[in-house]
């Protein structure tokens, strides 16, 4: 009669343990895969906008470096370090349109609704700091709107193709945004 008993609560629990097994084991092995893509997807969208920002330095003597280059989505930190306000701004002065091609009068109006534009719209005490996030590739030229003799230039080069996409850079964003929406859905 005991022996039975032992017999059979060893019986469940090897049957509950292999049960166990047999569940667990295919659940973890697939649950991963849907994981690893979404991750690997996440990374190529974040990885390139994720760039350290550029920091230039403004004295009495003008901006330095004068001219720096980084890539699109690139972020440049202007830290004054003069006896003086300083107003960084778009080229050329006095309208500002160079960068996004509306005039400071537009894009420093507090109605305004459009992007962020190239310019700081206000003057920044010494010791205070201002920064700019390019989105668009190309050569903008600035200038300090309170001493437009002081200039700089900011080279921003076109983000790289995604690695790993295979396809013409053209399509890139487009698949990129297809796997997106495909997830979403
Ligand atoms: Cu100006």
């Amino acid at each position: 009669m005991d022996s039975r008993w032992l017999g059979g609560i060893a019986l469940v629990i090897i049957l509950a343990l292999g049960g166990w097994y047999i569940f667990s084991h295919p659940t973890r092995s697939a649950a991963p895969a849907p994981e690893t893509a979404t991750s690997t997807e996440a990374m190529s969208s974040t990885t390139a906008p994720v760039l350290a920002p550029v920091t230039v330095t403004y004295t009495d003597q003008g901006f330095s470096p004068a001219s720096v280059t980084i890539a699109e989505g690139q972020t440049v930190i202007w830290v004054n370090k003069s006896s003086q306000p300083l107003w960084v701004a778009s080229n050329p002065h006095p309208t500002h349109t160079a960068y996004d091609g509306t005039s400071r009068t537009t894009h420093c109006a507090a109605s305004y609704t459009g992007l962020a534009p190239f310019d700081e719209c206000a003057e920044g005490a010494p010791g205070s700091s201002w920064n700019f996030t390019f989105g668009k590739a190309g050569t903008w030229g600035y200038h300090d709107h309170l001493d437009h003799a002081m200039t700089g230039t900011i080279i921003v080069t076109a983000a790289a193709p995604a690695p790993g996409t295979g396809e013409k850079g053209g399509d890139t964003g487009a698949s990129a945004s297809t796997s997106v929406n495909v997830q979403v859905q």
